[in-house]
């Protein structure tokens, strides 16, 4: 076990959890080197592709990025790194010893501006047959007020699923103004490079534009215990065109353990993301041609 006692209860209490020092100084280091180089390499291109999510203002002399997609799927470091440092370990301590890695995305916001990202809930892009789901986010530089830091709403994961939707379309995005949301509620996740942020996916999330002078690096994955199925809608975390290919996917996706074809279903609240908004690639443009009204 690497999580304490207390912290395992914090999560379950309280949707979330802070942990600290969970790569090495080294780690970090070759972390940041492959960052570089991802900025390097969207130099090359004008508009999001496959790889990268631009941030306004983005050019060659002025590579300006806000989501690097899939790191693990593209950059095997991206995948060892779960099983070299404490991060496994951590996972299952959280969702038990069969684990699925959902996805990764590297949330770079870019310093002066880089996008918010509206507040939400996971549960509502990817409901499951029971919620042993969570993201974590590792820091890779540090994260102040300042930079657009993770804030979280406590026990929200114990509370309803409130509506994504605008206009009868998924915005991937709460109605700030939803009587289920009281934003004076909001912890900050602040902490030092190689510090995580661990949180349930039923909690309430958003993070605020970054108006500093230096990017806010976290590295997202998104885990659940073998047994929580995705339910249709999903489209995103399980592409598959038939049986084998589903099959595979789902080795291909285990962390550690086993794949369970025994979903275990909970009484569970459960929206389906649909009908999808226009332009559903991302939270971003999900967000953005859905409607999602800012918080701000
Ligand atoms: O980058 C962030 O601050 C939050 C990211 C997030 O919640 C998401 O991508 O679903």
């Amino acid at each position: 076990m690497i999580l304490s006692n207390d912290q395992i209860e914090f999560y379950n209490n309280e949707g979330y959890v802070l942990v600290e020092d969970v790569i090495s100084e080294d780690q970090l280091s070759a972390m940041l080197k492959i960052v570089d180089d991802f900025f390097e390499k969207s130099k090359a291109i004008k508009e999001n592709d496959n790889i990268f999510d631009l941030e306004e203002g983005h050019s060659a002399n002025n590579p300006r990025l806000k989501r690097v997609k899939q790191p693990h799927q593209h950059t095997p470091f991206f995948w060892d790194i779960l099983k070299e440092s404490k991060i496994e370990n951590i996972l299952i301590d959280l969702l038990g010893k069969d684990i699925s890695l959902k996805t990764s995305k590297l949330n770079t916001k870019a310093p002066g501006g880089g996008a918010a990202v509206e507040w939400h809930q996971d549960w509502a892009f990817y409901p499951h047959t029971n919620d042993n789901v969570l993201a974590l986010g590792l820091m890779i530089n540090d994260v102040d007020l300042d930079n657009g830091p993770l804030m979280v709403i406590p026990k929200s994961h114990k509370g309803p699923v409130l509506s994504h939707n605008n206009n009868g379309v998924f915005c991937g995005a709460i109605d700030p103004n939803d009587k289920n949301f009281d934003i004076s509620k909001a912890v900050t996740l602040t902490g030092k490079a190689r510090s995580m942020t661990i949180h349930h996916a039923r909690t309430l999330h958003g993070s605020a534009p970054n108006n500093s002078n230096k990017d806010r690096l976290m590295l997202f994955y998104e885990c659940n215990s073998a047994d929580a199925w995705p339910l249709v809608g999903v489209g995103a975390y399980l592409n598959n065109t038939n049986p084998i290919d589903l099959c595979n996917q789902m080795e291909r996706q285990m962390l550690c353990g086993n794949v369970s074809y025994q979903p275990r279903m909970e009484s569970v609240p459960v929206v389906l993301p649909l009908p999808p908004a226009p332009d559903y690639g991302s939270i971003f443009t999900t967000q953005k041609t859905g409607g999602a009204k800012s918080a701000f």
